[in-house]
C-alpha cells in the first residue's frame, strides 16, 4: 500500500479516540436545527391525509390571515416560478428497449397526490406553532382514488395508474446476466432449490431527523441552505441545475453536523427546493425540522422486494445457475438514486460469493402509492444478500449439507474473479473468514448447546451468512457500462500551514462514521506529522472544491484515495523545495517519517521546514517552484471494493410465545486494510444492530385498501433496544484492496448486509424439528408463533 507504515502515535492502524467527540459528548455540536439566524421564519407543510387522490381545490385564505404568518404556498405558485420537479431515474435506464418512466415529481402538489404525507402546501410564520395552527386552516378538497400500495398488487395491475406517463405502474425493466446460459445450467441439474421471499420495507430513523434552513442574501442574489444532508455538492448541483435554475456559484450547501443519514439524507428532497426559493420570496430565512411522523411519512423508504429465486445444483451441491426475479417498489415518485439500488446495487452482487457459473436476473420496478423507497444502509446489497443465503442455507438443508459445507464446496478461491453479472472481485479469503467465524461462534459447542436449551424448553439454532458487497460508489467506468448517467468520484485538498500543520478539504461527508478522526490518521501516517497537527474540513460547498458525498461505503476509499493522491503531490512539491535547500537534484530526495533526506546522506529537512519555506520562498527559484503548498486531487476509482464475511447468529426461540432471543452473534469481517480499529468496530456494531432490526423488529406496514401508513410511530414501529441485542463477537480478516492506495475496503453496511439471513437461518434452523420451512422478515413473536401453529396443524 501506498501510505507509510506509521511510528507516529494514532497513524494509521491505531484506535485513536474519535476527534469529533469533544464537541458530541459536550453538547456543543452544531446540527441544522442549532442554526437560528436573524430574522427567523418557520415553515410547515400541509401533507397529503390520502395515499392517491384529486385535488379539486386549495383555499389558503384563512391561514394566509391566521396570526404571524408570512406566506402560503402551494403548486401553483411553485409552477408559477418556473421551479421544475425533483429530478429523478438519473442512473438507470430499462434494458428491454422501453425507456424507464420518469414521471415529475413536484415541489408541491401539481393537481394530484400520490401518498400519504405528499407535500401539499407549506405555511412560513414568524413561529413554528402559528404555522402548524395556520397549516390547520389550509382547505383542501380531494377526489380520493384506490390506492396500490403493495407491489405485488401493482405488478397484477390492480389498482389506477398512478403517474399519466406509467399507465400500468410500471417504471422499468432489467435484466442482468445470460438466460440461455442459466436455462442449459438448470436442465442439467440434479438438483433444484426454489426460494420466495419478501424483504421488508424499512424506515431509515436517523437520530436527527430531516431539517433545513434557507437563507437568501439580496446584495448578492445568492443563497445558504444548511441542511442535514449526506451529500451537500449534488444536492447543490441537483438544485441549481435542474428545479430552480439558479447558477451553481450562487447557492452554497452546508451540511454542518449531522446526526446519521443511513441513506435517507443523500437525495434532494422537496422540502430542500421548497425552503431555498421561499427563502427570496419572502427575503427572510425560512427553517424546516422534521417531527418524528412527517420523518416516517416522508423519508425515502429502503428494501421493499419480492422475490423468486431458484438455484441449480450437481449432485454434489456445486451451483451450477442462479435465476432470480425480483418486483422492486420504487413508491409514488422515483427518489434520486432509486433507480441505482435494485439493479446496479442489487442485481450485480448476486454472484456472492460462489462460483456459479450462470445467472440471469430480472428486476421489474414498479410504482406505488407510497413514500418513495431510495438507498438504506447496505442498499440492494442486503437484499442480493438475503436472498443468495437464504436459498443456499435452504439448498444444503436439502441436500443434506451443513450450512459452512454447501458454502464452502461453491466459495471463490482464485482472485481477480470474474463473476456473470459484471463485476470483478479483486481480493479475498472467504474461507479464513468462515473458518474463523466458526471458531468464534464456537460451532462445535453448539449441540451442547442446544441440547441445554431443549432441557429448559427452547429451541436453539445456529444460521450463517457469508456474504460480500461493492462498496467504494462508484467507478465511472463500471458505472457507465451498466446504463447509470454518472459515476461518482471524490475530491480532496490537502492545505498545508506555513507552520506545517493540515487542513483537509473532503468531498466525503461524515455523519457518524468519524471521518475527522480517521482522515486525521491517514494524513498524519503519510505525512509522518503529529495527529493533532491535522483538522479535516467536510459538508460545505462554499469551502471544498467537489464531493460526491458519504454513501455505499465509499469515503475511505474513493474519498480517503483522493486524499493519498492530493499527499502524493505535496510530497512532490516538498521534494523539489528540498531538494533546492539540501543542493541536490530532486530525484535523490526521499521522504520517510516526515523527513525530505537526500538519499544515502544525513542531509535532511523536516516538513515543517520544507512547509514554511514554501510560504516564505525568498531562497528558492521562484521561476521554476510556485509558492504554498496546497494541492487538490480528483479521484474515480478503477473498481469497486469488495467487503466480504461471514456472519453467524445463534438464538434461542419460546416455541409458546414465538420470541426469538439472540443469544450470540459473530461477525468475520474482511474491510482490507483497516485504518481505525475502534471506528471500525462501532460501524459493524451499528450495522448489525440495524441488520438485527430488519430480521426481527423493523417492518413499514400501509393499509393495503386505505394506503394509509400503520407504522408511523415507535409505538408500531419497533427499533432494537440495547436489550434486543446481544455483545457481538466480531474479528477481520485483512486482504488488502489492489486497486486504493490504503488497501481500504469500506465496512459502514457490512453489519446490515450480512446479519439478517443469518437470523432467520438460525430462527429456522431453531424451528427445523416442528417443521417450519418459511418465515419471512421480521420474525416477530406473532409471525414465528403463527408459523409454529401453522406447521403443527
Ligand atoms: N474505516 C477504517 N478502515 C477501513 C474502512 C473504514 O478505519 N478499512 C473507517 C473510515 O475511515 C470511516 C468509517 O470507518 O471513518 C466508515 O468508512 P466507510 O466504510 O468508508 O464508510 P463511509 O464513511 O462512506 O460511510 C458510509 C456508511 C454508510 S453507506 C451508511 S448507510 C452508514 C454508515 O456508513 N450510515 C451511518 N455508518 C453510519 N454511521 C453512523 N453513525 N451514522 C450513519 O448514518
Amino acid at each position: 500500500m501506498g501510505a507509510t507504515e506509521s511510528t507516529i502515535a494514532n497513524g494509521i492502524g491505531a484506535r485513536a479516540l474519535r476527534k469529533e467527540d469533544a464537541r458530541f459528548l459536550t453538547g456543543t455540536g452544531q446540527y441544522t436545527d442549532d442554526i437560528v439566524l436573524a430574522r427567523q421564519s418557520y415553515a410547515f407543510f400541509v401533507r397529503s391525509p390520502h395515499a392517491h387522490a384529486t385535488i379539486t381545490s386549495i383555499n389558503t385564505q384563512a391561514a394566509a390571515a391566521a396570526p404571524g404568518v408570512i406566506a402560503v404556498y402551494t403548486g401553483a405558485d411553485v409552477a408559477a416560478d418556473k421551479i421544475n420537479g425533483l429530478p429523478c431515474g438519473w442512473l438507470i435506464t430499462s434494458t428491454d428497449g422501453t425507456p424507464m418512466k420518469e414521471p415529475p415529481h413536484p415541489i408541491l402538489a401539481q393537481g394530484k397526490v400520490r401518498y400519504v404525507g405528499d407535500h401539499v402546501a407549506m405555511v412560513i410564520a414568524e413561529t413554528l406553532t402559528q404555522a402548524k395552527d395556520a397549516a390547520e386552516l389550509v382547505e383542501v378538497d380531494y377526489e380520493v382514488h384506490d390506492a396500490v400500495v403493495d407491489v405485488r398488487d401493482a405488478a397484477a395491475g390492480k389498482g389506477p395508474a398512478i403517474h399519466d406517463a406509467a399507465p400500468d405502474n410500471k417504471c422499468y425493466t432489467w435484466a442482468l446476466g445470460d438466460a440461455a446460459a442459466t436455462d442449459a445450467a438448470f436442465a442439467k441439474a440434479a438438483h433444484i432449490t426454489k426460494i420466495d421471499l419478501i424483504n421488508n420495507r424499512l424506515a431509515p430513523n436517523a437520530i436527527e431527523p430531516r431539517a433545513a434552513n434557507a437563507v437568501y442574501d439580496r446584495a448578492g442574489d445568492s443563497y445558504t441552505l444548511y441542511v442535514s444532508n449526506q451529500n451537500p455538492h449534488v444536492e447543490r448541483l441537483l438544485m441549481t441545475a435542474f428545479v430552480m435554475g439558479l447558477p451553481e456559484h450562487k447557492v452554497r450547501v452546508v451540511a454542518p453536523d449531522v446526526g446519521g443519514g443511513f441513506g435517507s439524507k443523500i437525495y434532494l428532497y422537496a422540502e430542500d427546493v421548497a425552503l431555498t426559493w421561499a427563502a427570496k420570496k419572502i427575503n427572510r430565512p425560512v427553517k424546516w425540522t422534521a417531527d418524528r411522523s412527517e420523518a416516517f411519512l416522508s423519508d425515502a423508504h429502503g428494501r421493499d422486494h419480492v422475490t423468486h429465486a431458484e438455484l441449480a445444483m450437481d449432485k454434489d451441491g456445486k451451483f451450477l445457475g442462479l435465476r432470480v426475479h425480483t418486483q422492486a417498489a420504487m413508491g409514488a415518485y422515483l427518489s434520486t438514486f432509486a433507480s441505482a439500488i435494485p439493479t446496479i446495487l442489487y442485481a450485480t452482487l448476486l454472484a456472492g460469493q460462489y462460483t456459479t457459473p450462470a445467472i440471469h436476473v430480472v428486476v421489474d420496478a414498479y410504482f406505488t402509492n407510497t413514500a418513495p423507497v431510495d438507498a438504506y444502509r447496505g442498499a440492494g446489497r442486503p437484499e442480493a444478500t438475503y436472498l443468495l443465503e437464504r436459498i443456499v442455507t435452504r439448498a444444503g438443508w436439502e441436500l443434506g449439507l451443513s450450512q459452512d459445507e454447501i458454502r464452502r464446496r461453491n466459495f471463490i478461491t482464485s482472485f481477480p474473479y470474474q463473476t456473470p453479472v459484471a463485476l470483478q472481485y479483486d481480493i479475498g479469503d472467504y474461507n479464513q473468514c468462515l473458518e474463523r467465524a466458526i471458531k468464534l461462534a464456537d460451532i462445535a459447542g453448539f449441540p451442547a448447546r442446544q441440547a441445554e436449551a431443549k432441557a429448559r424448553g427452547k429451541l436453539r439454532g445456529i444460521g450463517l451468512s457469508s456474504y460480500i458487497e461493492a462498496c467504494g460508489l462508484a467507478p465511472s467506468n463500471i458505472a457507465g457500462a451498466l446504463g447509470a448517467r454518472a459515476g461518482l468520484f471524490e475530491a480532496g485538498e490537502i492545505r498545508v500551514h506555513p507552520t506545517g500543520s493540515v487542513t483537509v478539504f473532503t468531498g466525503s461527508h461524515s455523519h457518524g462514521q468519524g471521518h475527522e478522526t480517521t482522515f486525521a490518521q491517514v494524513v498524519a501516517s503519510k505525512l509522518g506529522i503529529p495527529y493533532e497537527n491535522v483538522d479535516v474540513v467536510h459538508g460545505d460547498t462554499g469551502r471544498i472544491p467537489f464531493g460526491m458525498g458519504t454513501y455505499g461505503s465509499r469515503s475511505i476509499s474513493v474519498g480517503g484515495a483522493a486524499i493519498m493522491k492530493a499527499l502524493d503531490k505535496v510530497i512532490a512539491k516538498g521534494k523539489k523545495i528540498a531538494a533546492h535547500l539540501l543542493e541536490a537534484s530532486d530525484a535523490d530526495i526521499v521522504f520517510e517519517n516526515g523527513e525530505f533526506k537526500v538519499a544515502g546522506t544525513d542531509k535532511k529537512k523536516a516538513f515543517a521546514e520544507i512547509a514554511l519555506t514554501a510560504y516564505v520562498p525568498h531562497n528558492y527559484p521562484l521561476d521554476k517552484l510556485e509558492p504554498g503548498l496546497d494541492e487538490t486531487a480528483f479521484y474515480d476509482p478503477t473498481n469497486f471494493t469488495y467487503p466480504a464475511g461471514t456472519h453467524i447468529a445463534e438464538v434461542e426461540v419460546d416455541p409458546d410465545t414465538g420470541v426469538v432471543q439472540v443469544v450470540k452473534f459473530t461477525a468475520v469481517d474482511d474491510f482490507g486494510t483497516i485504518i481505525n480499529p475502534m471506528i471500525v468496530e462501532g460501524q459493524v456494531h451499528g450495522g448489525l444492530a440495524q441488520g438485527i432490526g430488519q430480521a426481527l423488529l423493523e417492518n413499514c406496514v400501509y393499509d393495503r385498501d386505505s394506503g394509509q401508513l400503520l407504522t408511523g410511530s415507535y409505538m408500531d414501529y419497533a427499533m432494537p433496544r440495547a436489550d434486543d441485542l446481544p455483545s457481538f463477537d466480531v474479528d477481520t480478516v485483512v486482504t488488502p484492496c489492489t486497486h486504493n492506495p490504503l488497501g481500504t475496503k469500506g465496512c459502514g453496511e457490512a453489519g446490515a448486509i450480512g446479519s439478517p439471513p443469518a437470523l432467520i437461518n438460525a430462527v429456522l434452523d431453531a424451528l427445523k424439528p416442528l417443521g417450519v420451512k418459511d418465515l419471512d422478515m421480521p420474525a416477530t413473536p406473532l409471525r414465528v408463533w403463527s408459523a409454529i401453529q401453522s406447521a403443527r396443524a
